[in-house]
């Protein structure tokens, strides 16, 4: 029985990964950081949190990497651990910088030390490309980071490639556009919509404050995302790869998709709130997943209306049970 090991298993990525393993036959360790209250409701939700073993482990703890690499000696590393919230990367700029982009050493660093052959998989991002070089972004397309967040998964990037040249090592970047879920945190945009229009049909909640509602996004569901991050890890060599739709939509369009979904007119309740813009933003992302396509023959299945239709439905019984 192969051993993977997850960092960021209480996420939302994480929670998806370790079900997808689970029924491959892996045994599922997960890195879970000291937290004041044990918080585990996403593997929870996917009856999943029993059959994981947990060590304990921080990413800005490279002492703690190692010895859970250690003692579990897995073959694959999938790090998804990070601050993954790009609004909170200007408040907590520093902390970003160590946990998104120094945590990607330190989990290189421990696994050069434990065992050079265990594969990895880094979580890198769309984000890196931010001010936009080329209508859709391939493998190709120049970086132009546009947050501390951005800059944070550049450097993560750039490392995974560097022990990959440097060491041999099986290091791989999957650049993964937005993608989302019922399990996605409430700060996101998608699950903020889907949750106050649940709210919203609920009579719980009177309007949805959002920012730049033009904003464009390349929008999948993580369920599907998570068998790209294993396939890239069951290839012969170690390499880069874009994971999107190939379709984006503005932050309005998935709007309507929600209100439409339970028979409300979004223009009835959306407010625009200017302090919700951004300091700088990724004003369009369109993803190329041709090549991922071609050599990992990883394809999406879900389309963006049947991904918001998911999530309203799941946020409306969690309405009724609240
Ligand atoms: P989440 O925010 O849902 O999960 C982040 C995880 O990281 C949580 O388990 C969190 O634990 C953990 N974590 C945070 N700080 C530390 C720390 N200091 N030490 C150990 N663990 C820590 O993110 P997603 O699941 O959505 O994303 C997974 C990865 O993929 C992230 O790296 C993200 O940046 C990247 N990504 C995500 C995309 C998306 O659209 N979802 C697209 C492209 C990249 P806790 O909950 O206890 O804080
Ligand atoms: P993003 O996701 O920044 O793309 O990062 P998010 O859902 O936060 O924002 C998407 C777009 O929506 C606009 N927006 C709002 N966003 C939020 N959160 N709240 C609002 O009220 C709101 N109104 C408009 C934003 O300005 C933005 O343009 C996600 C994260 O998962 C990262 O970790 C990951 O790397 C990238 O996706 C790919």
């Amino acid at each position: 029985m192969k051993t993977a090991f997850l960092t960021g298993i209480t996420g939302q990525d994480g929670a998806y990964l370790a079900k997808f393993l689970l029924e491959k036959g892996y045994h599922v360790v997960g890195l879970v950081p000291r937290r004041s209250t044990v918080d585990r409701w996403r593997l929870e939700y996917l009856n999943i949190a029993d059959q994981v073993e947990y060590k304990d482990g921080d990413l800005l703890d490279v002492s703690s990497l190692t010895r859970a690499l250690k003692a579990c000696k897995p073959a694959e590393v999938y790090h998804l651990g990070a601050q993954s919230f790009v609004g909170s990367s200007w408040e907590q700029p520093i902390l970003t910088a160590q946990v998104t982009g120094m945590g990607v050493l330190h989990v290189l660093e421990a696994i050069r030390e434990t065992d050079p052959a265990i594969k990895m998989y880094q979580a890198s991002s769309s984000e890196l490309y931010g001010l936009i070089q080329e209508p859709q972004q391939s493998e190709q397309t120049p970086f132009y980071p546009r947050s501390p967040y951005a800059v944070s998964k550049l450097f993560g990037y750039w490392m995974t490639k560097n022990y990959r040249e440097s060491f041999q090592m099986f290091s791989t970047n999957g650049i993964l556009f937005n993608h989302e879920s019922p399990l996605r945190g409430l700060e996101f945009v998608t699950r903020k919509v889907t949750h106050g229009v649940a709210r919203i049909a609920a009579n719980k909640q009177k309007e949805l404050r959002l920012g730049n509602i033009q904003a464009k996004r390349d929008w999948g569901f993580a369920g599907d995302f998570v068998e790209a991050m294993w396939l890239m890890l069951q290839q012969d060599k170690p390499d880069d790869y874009v994971i999107a739709t190939g379709n984006t939509s503005t932050v309005e369009e998935m709007c309507k998709i929600a209100f439409d979904y339970v028979g409300l007119n979004y223009l009835d309740y959306v407010v625009i709130d200017p302090q919700l813009y951004r300091p700088a933003e990724v004003d369009i992302l369109l993803g190329n997943p041709e090549k991922a396509k071609r050599e990992l023959d990883w394809t999406p299945k879900t389309k963006l209306e049947e991904l918001i239709h998911m999530m309203v439905e799941a946020d409306m019984q969690r309405v009724v049970k609240a």
